[in-house]
């Protein structure tokens, strides 16, 4: 091996060892560069004389024409294996199957509470919203319920432990009846002027659906349960719009006109006289079966004072259901506690 093949070779054996481009490019320079061996070479040919410089620099040549040959392919080389590691790297595999996204639905308490406004919506009446943490004057006081009730008792309220500005301490509703009251007050104060002036107040008709808690588990009782009460409050309304209102209601409810209302004497605080409401179907698996649905009554002048409106001219009804309640009689659950234990495979078979 002469002098230029063991140079092109050992530029061969230098490329071939290079493991980065880096490393490539300074091996190149070895050879390549400014003041590399084969720019060394071609220095030197300037004190060559003439008749041997030709042969001399054509021999030179090739061997510089066989290194750049060696480097062009050892660069693709190179290149090739780096867009080969990428591709391994970031490799997809297109045959196997999406991640699902899977398809979800209301709770089932939802729609009950979502038909509930739909139906109250359609006969006029408005949706209210309040606070699940409530002061004693909106939750009790307001309502006509005595100091010496036995719902105020720590055995049947969750409180909490911070006072209101009154100083009594703030507690989690037990009823959807403070939304009334506040939405009873702010109704008359915006048509206070109306009332100064003696003219009629557009009546109060109103839902108040959601949350309320009360120190209660078992079967058919949970500590968090949802409850939807009514109002309706105006100058003549009477106990049979009452019974119009619950008829329409529940024949819509359960899409059935075979239905049978009946109202029973009882008692509560913010309403006398007061009424238990049951229902009877005409068919299905709970024909002829009186099933307690609600809680009524004629609104106490009491609570109609505290909505700022004199109970000798403005008279009206109220009454109170457990959505809870009407889900498990439209759906034929009978454990009111799967309704609030997250099991998706209970919950979902009502989407
Ligand atoms: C019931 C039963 C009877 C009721 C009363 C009121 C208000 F705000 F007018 F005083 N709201 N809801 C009521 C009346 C609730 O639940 C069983």
């Amino acid at each position: 091996m002469n002098e230029l093949e063991s140079m092109v070779a050992s530029a061969t054996a230098d490329f071939s060892a290079a493991a980065t481009p880096a490393d490539l490019e300074n091996a190149k320079a070895r050879y390549l560069g400014k003041a590399g061996r084969v720019t060394e070479l071609l220095k030197a040919l300037g004190a060559l004389p003439v008749e041997e410089k030709k042969a001399r620099g054509a021999e030179i040549n090739a061997a510089k024409t066989q290194i750049e040959g060696a480097l062009t392919a050892r660069r693709q080389a190179l290149a090739d294996a780096e867009l080969q590691q990428q591709l391994q790297a970031e490799s997809l595999d297109v045959t196997l199957p999406g991640r699902r996204r899977g398809t979800s639905g209301l709770h089932p308490v939802s729609r009950t509470l979502e038909r509930i406004e739909a139906i109250f919506g359609s006969m006029g009446f408005e949706v209210a919203d309040g606070p699940e943490i409530e002061n004693d004057w909106f939750n009790f006081t307001a309502l006509n319920t005595p100091a010496d009730h036995p719902a105020r008792s720590m055995h049947d309220t969750f409180y909490v432990d911070m006072n209101s500005a009154d100083g009594s301490p703030y507690l989690l509703r037990t009823h959807t009846s403070p939304m009334q009251v506040r939405h009873a007050v702010q109704h008359v104060k915006r048509h206070q002027a109306l009332l100064q002036v003696g003219k009629a107040m557009p009546e109060i008709r109103v839902i108040a659906p959601g949350r309320t808690y009360r120190v209660d588990s078992d079967a058919t009782h949970s500590p968090m349960f949802h409850q939807c009460e009514g109002l309706w409050i105006g100058e003549n309304v009477s106990f049979k719009d009452l019974k119009a209102v619950f008829g329409d209601f529940f024949r819509t409810f359960f899409e059935t006109e075979e239905l049978q209302i009946r109202f029973r004497p009882s008692f509560f605080p913010f309403t006398e006289p007061s009424a238990e409401v049951d229902i009877a179907f005409g068919s299905g698996p709970l024909k002829g079966r009186w099933l307690e649905v609600a809680g009524s009554g004629q609104v106490h002048p009491n609570v109609v004072r505290n909505f700022g409106l004199d109970p000798e001219r403005y008279i009206g009804f109220a009454f109170g259901m457990g959505p809870d309640r009407l889900t498990m009689l439209r759906y034929g659950v009978d454990d009111l506690r799967q309704f609030f234990e997250g099991d998706l495979r209970f919950l979902s078979q009502f989407n």
